[in-house]
């Protein structure tokens, strides 16, 4: 199967048993163990792991699932009595709106005409040519610099943003690299490896200065969302396809993630691709600590999500060929996980705008019917003591603390 092919030529590969069988760590999963057959045809992954095959044979799963809140959301551009509250526009730096899942909700979110959105991203040019592509119109969107692989460029485009005097309503930390087939790191420009300082770090820094700016808003609903991701989360399959995410001790992050002693946050050997899988733990452990301790006091709505596979995104540019051109409809046919960006640019835009989708601690998920629900975090991704560890760690290296 030429997937399976692509796959085999990539750095790390899955590692399966003779027997065909893949068993996930009972303590970590929801999912505990599920069978693969040796040539991981695509068939029968197709027939055993589909996510409902998942919660017929886990009983801990299904009932986990009937926990859940399903909730039927209405599309992100009808008006809501929320919403009519406020004379004024709301407004949402959105990161990484010049591709994707963050220029797909800059649009969403725009063809409501409730929202001016504030278009974060590193490269000023191209975020203006993908605005005027998808039709957004010029009093909806504006463009600021800000390059997340920077920390002097985060705090410049705080100071910036404060220095137009528009309120910040919404902020949603979206953009992220992933380098799945780097051999050696690349580094930010602080020195930390370029996949977690970038989609962690930057985001950190960035969402704890503007922190006290979403205060201020008087928007009936204020909301900082963070974008996390099923594959750093060990307790679905798509989870478990090594290299698995794992943070281990921390102790990587904590010597400074410059290479001198490791650039992996578990200290162990560099891998780009479980580096961008751990950098989303980070993500949705930031998105839990900041509502642990300021959403009681602030009245902000903290949230992550996982907009379902947007398999054509700019997010796989690095991958080899031959995975660009399989991984689609391998999402969309084998493993029914995929969503076009449209789609996806619509679930993230619920989760700025939709009263429906207000509760924060929230990992928001959707299943086939595009309902969205709250859907459950693996072990390491929820737990609170590395949330706080990750936390302290985490502004030593940002120089907040
Ligand atoms: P894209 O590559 O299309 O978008 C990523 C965006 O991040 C781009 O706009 C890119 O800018 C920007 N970006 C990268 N580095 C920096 C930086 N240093 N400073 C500022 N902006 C930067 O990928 P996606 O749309 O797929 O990814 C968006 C989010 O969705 C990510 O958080 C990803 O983890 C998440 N996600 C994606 C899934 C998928 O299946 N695609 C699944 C689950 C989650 P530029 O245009 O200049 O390259
Ligand atoms: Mg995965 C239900 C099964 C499922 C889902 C929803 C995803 C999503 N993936 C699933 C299954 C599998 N994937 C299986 C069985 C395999 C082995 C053939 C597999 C492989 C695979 C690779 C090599 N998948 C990948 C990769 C990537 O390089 C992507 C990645 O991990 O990026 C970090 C990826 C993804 N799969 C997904 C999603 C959403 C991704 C993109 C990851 C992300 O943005 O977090």
């Amino acid at each position: 199967m030429a997937l399976q092919a692509a796959y085999s030529l990539l750095p790390s590969t899955v590692s399966i048993h003779k027997e065909g069988r893949f068993v996930a760590s009972p303590k970590e999963t929801t999912v505990t163990s599920f069978s693969f057959s040796n040539s991981l045809r695509a068939d029968k992954i197709s027939n055993r792991l589909t996510i409902k095959e998942q919660r017929r044979q886990s009983p801990r799963f299904s009932t986990s699932i009937r926990a859940q809140t399903v909730t039927a959301t209405p599309p992100a551009n009808e008006a809501s009595p929320e919403q009519k509250k406020t004379q004024r526009k709301g407004t949402a730096v959105v990161t990484g709106a010049s591709s994707g899942l963050g220029l797909a909700t800059a649009k969403a979110l725009a063809d409501t005409g409730k929202w001016h959105v504030i278009m974060a991203c590193r490269n000023f040019l191209k975020a203006e040519k993908a605005a005027k592509s998808v039709g957004m119109s010029k009093e909806d969107y504006t463009v600021m610099h800000l390059d997340l692989a920077s920390l002097e460029s985060v705090k410049q485009f705080v100071d910036n943003y404060r220095r137009t005097e528009r309120p910040l309503d919404v902020l949603v930390c979206n953009a992220a690299v992933y380098q799945p087939t780097a051999k050696e790191p690349s580094f930010t420009a602080e020195g930390f490896e370029l996949s977690v300082g970038t989609n962690h770090l930057g985001h950190f820094l960035l969402s704890r200065l503007l922190l006290d700016d979403l205060k201020k808003s008087d928007y009936p609903s204020k909301r900082m969302i963070i974008v996390g991701s099923i594959t750093g989360n060990t307790n679905t399959l798509a989870g478990n396809v090594p290299p698995k995410a794992n943070l281990g001790d921390l102790r990587g992050l904590a010597s400074g993630l410059n290479g001198q002693n490791s650039s992996m946050i578990d200290g162990g050997e560099y891998d780009g691709a479980k580096a961008y899988k751990d950098s989303k733990v980070c993500n949705m452990l930031t998105m839990q600590e900041l509502h642990r301790r300021y959403h009681e006091e602030t009245g902000v709505t903290f949230a992550s999500l996982y907009p379902g596979c947007i398999a054509t995104t700019g997010l796989f540019r690095e991958h080899i060929p031959l995975f660009r051109l399989l991984f689609p409809p391998f999402q969309k046919y084998i493993t029914k996980g995929y969503v076009s960006e449209e789609e996806a640019g619509k679930r993230l835009a619920q989760v700025v705008s939709d009263p429906s989708l207000g509760k924060s601690g929230v990992y928001w998920s959707w299943n086939n019917n595009s309902s969205s629900f709250e859907n459950q975090l693996s072990k390491e991704a929820s737990d609170a003591e590395k949330a706080k560890k990750l936390w302290e760690v985490s502004e030593k290296l940002v120089g907040l603390a």
